[in-house]
């Protein structure tokens, strides 16, 4: 049987008439809990997923960057040294960003032939750029001799994302796709940067997590996403503090006469919500089973719909019909205005309580969601 690799692999040969020199896979993720937490230097609880952005490669000698996708979207080409934030639309803005960013750290940057094969579905808030970005940049990273660390290369796409393609993003996509592990969720401090793997070994305790994907399309280069993010900055500058991260809820709640009524309630939200990470890690690394994580994904979802203001009527919908079909937790992950949810749920009960929440949109006339289960898998990696 051929494997997805070896179909890109061949997938490129047909387009190129040469064989690939390397092909690199990075996942996608979904949030566990941890939203809109990580540009406030918080805390959050990602885990890459079985969707992988998968890139073949090949180096050319000439500068040229020629990239093409088998997904929707046209393909592109320029010349390594020719790039610039602005200059590309689209998915091939999140290959070429990451070699501008590379050219920008002083790295001989190699032109490429490049073709993107990925099943991480596009707007669904399951970090399809990010996934990417990842994949690209650890093929440059080897292909320019330049041998960044892990780390390094978080910060380098987080820059792609934001300064080439224009979306105000934090770390926590990027840290996702390139230092998860399977078997487990990554605890990120956004302020420190340091990070340990947390056990979630779902099948293990007979649970299952599902994706709701609303098909209602997000995108964070536009509105809400960096309205929220100016929204906090705010509320910290007029609290006096360098980031949300710094003042804990009683400190907040007492805080509260100096911010005006929308400052102070996306405060709540992050400040919360980086509490709630802290309580689902110490529950996971004691060993206690992730069925128990039900009441603060509610309270996370919660949060962010009624403080923090970005979920929608198709996400809310998504976490109360899976509550009510037997979840034992559901909420908005990712960054939300769409996208998709989660739900933490009996593995012999994943079929029917997918198809519930379908009959659920279908009775709200909403689009038809894409359910399906996902598994914490390893970060961004080399094929072969
Ligand atoms: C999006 C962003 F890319 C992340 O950086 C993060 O802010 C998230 O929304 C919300 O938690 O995925």
């Amino acid at each position: 049987m051929t494997t997805p690799v070896q179909a890109t692999a061949e997938r490129f040969r047909k387009l190129y008439g040469r064989a690939s020199a390397g092909l690199f896979s990075a996942p996608g993720r979904v949030n566990v809990i941890g939203e809109h937490t990580d540009y406030n230097l918080g805390f959050v609880l990602p885990a890459g997923i079985n969707r992988r952005a998968r890139i073949a490669v090949l180096p050319r000698g000439d500068g040229v960057l020629r990239m093409a996708t088998t997904g929707t979207g046209d393909p592109a080409e320029s010349t390594v040294a020719e790039l610039g934030p602005g200059m590309l639309q689209g998915w091939s803005r999140y290959v070429a960003g990451v070699h501008w960013a590379f050219g920008l750290r002083g790295v001989a940057v190699p032109g490429m032939d490049i073709l993107l094969d990925s099943d991480v579905p596009a707007g669904a808030g399951l970090s399809s750029s990010a996934a990417i970005e990842c994949a690209v940049a650890l093929a440059v990273n080897e292909f320019s001799g330049a041998g960044l660390p892990a780390e390094d290369l978080v910060l380098l796409c987080q820059q792609a994302e934001n300064d080439f393609a224009g979306a105000p993003t934090g770390i926590l996509d990027q840290s996702a796709s390139l230092l998860s592990t399977s078997g487990h969720a990554l605890f990120l401090d956004c302020r420190t940067r340091e990070s340990r793997h947390v056990p979630l070994d779902l099948a293990g305790e007979g649970m299952a997590l599902l994706v709701i994907d609303t098909k209602v399309s997000h995108a964070h280069d536009s509105g809400g996403y960096a309205d929220r993010r100016a929204d906090c900055e705010r509320a910290a500058a007029t609290l006096g503090l360098g980031s949300l991260r710094e003042i804990s809820l009683p400190d907040l709640v007492l805080a509260a006469p100096s911010l005006d009524a929308l400052a102070y309630r996306r405060a709540r939200h992050v400040v919360s919500e980086n509490a709630r990470v802290l309580s689902v890690v110490e529950h996971l690394e004691a060993g206690r089973r992730a069925a128990g994580l039900g009441p603060w994904l509610a309270a996370s979802h919660e949060s962010l719909r009624d403080d923090f203001e970005v979920s929608c009527p198709e996400l809310d919908l998504a976490v109360e019909a899976a509550m009510a079909a037997g979840a034992a937790g559901a909420r908005m992950t990712g960054g939300g205005f769409g996208g998709s949810a989660i739900a933490l749920v009996p593995a012999s009960d994943a079929a029917r309580i997918g198809s519930e929440v379908c009959r659920a949109f279908a009775r709200a006339d909403f689009l038809v969601p894409e359910v399906f289960e996902v598994v914490p898998e390893d970060g961004a990696r080399r094929e072969f």
